[in-house]
């Protein structure tokens, strides 16, 4: 048993086994994050290589997201657990024209399981939304996703929105082909390659 077997199973589209296998390394007291990084997420990356090399097509992008959230939501209880005094409230979302959206919600996860509340709008929202649901909920922080270099403007138009609405939120953005120099020239308040590094990033902003 190993956190390959976890890795394998995303690969073989295999929901079960990745769910089991990813139960059974956390019973046997495997650190949360290898499992998260070198399993799950690793096994996506692969997932993404293949698909650029066309070895792969979005069907089984597809069927290779649901076997990793079949393992995610094994680790969501622990990844959301912890401080329970609220911190502030962080508005999250995928941007306009993405669909993606297994990054979000684990930047979600752990921010809640930081002390934040999280509101989550899902995938495909449009700058009015954030900036509406910003306001509404008087959030400290707006945090933007997006997978896909065509739909980077997107984040600008957003990050734009906020401040011409005068709002005093915090926009962060992430994502995989997202930049600290991208967020620096959209006048993003802030970056991070990764979960872990968004609830920092966060932390922060709201200190
Ligand atoms: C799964 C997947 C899909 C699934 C999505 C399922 C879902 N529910 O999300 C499906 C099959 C639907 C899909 C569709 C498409 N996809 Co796709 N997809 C992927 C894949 C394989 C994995 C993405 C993933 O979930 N990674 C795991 C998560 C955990 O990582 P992550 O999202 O990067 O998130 C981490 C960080 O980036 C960061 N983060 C994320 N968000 C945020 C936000 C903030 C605020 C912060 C601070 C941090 C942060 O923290 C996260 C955790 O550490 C990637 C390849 C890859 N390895 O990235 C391609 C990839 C992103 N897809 C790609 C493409 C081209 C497409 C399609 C256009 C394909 C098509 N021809 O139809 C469509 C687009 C649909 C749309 N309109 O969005 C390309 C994008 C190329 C580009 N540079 O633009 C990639 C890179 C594949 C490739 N190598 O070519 N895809």
């Amino acid at each position: 048993m190993s956190i390959q077997d976890i890795f394998n199973a995303v690969i073989a589209f295999d929901e079960a086994t990745a769910a089991a296998k990813t139960q059974a390394e956390l019973d046997a007291g495997t650190d949360i994050n290898a499992i998260l990084n070198d399993g799950l997420i690793g096994a996506m990356d692969e997932v993404g290589e293949k698909f650029s090399t066309g070895e792969l097509f979005v069907p089984e992008m597809l069927m290779a997201a649901q076997a990793m959230k079949a393992g995610l939501a094994i680790l969501k209880p622990l990844l959301a657990e912890g401080n329970t005094q609220r911190k502030g409230t962080v508005v999250i979302g995928t941007v306009k024209g993405d669909l993606h959206d297994i990054g979000k919600n684990l930047v979600s996860m752990m921010m809640e399981g930081a002390g934040f509340d999280v509101i989550d709008l899902g995938v495909d929202v449009d700058s009015e939304a954030f900036v509406k649901n910003a306001a509404e909920k008087k959030a400290d922080v707006i945090a933007l996703s997006a997978l896909l270099t065509t739909t980077m403007p997107a984040m600008e138009t957003t990050v734009k929105a906020v401040k011409e609405a005068g709002m005093s939120v915090k926009t962060i953005i992430g994502g995989a082909p997202v930049t600290q120099a991208f967020a620096d020239q959209i006048g993003a308040d802030g970056y991070s390659a990764d979960a872990p590094g968004a609830v920092k990033l966060v932390k922060a902003l709201v200190a």
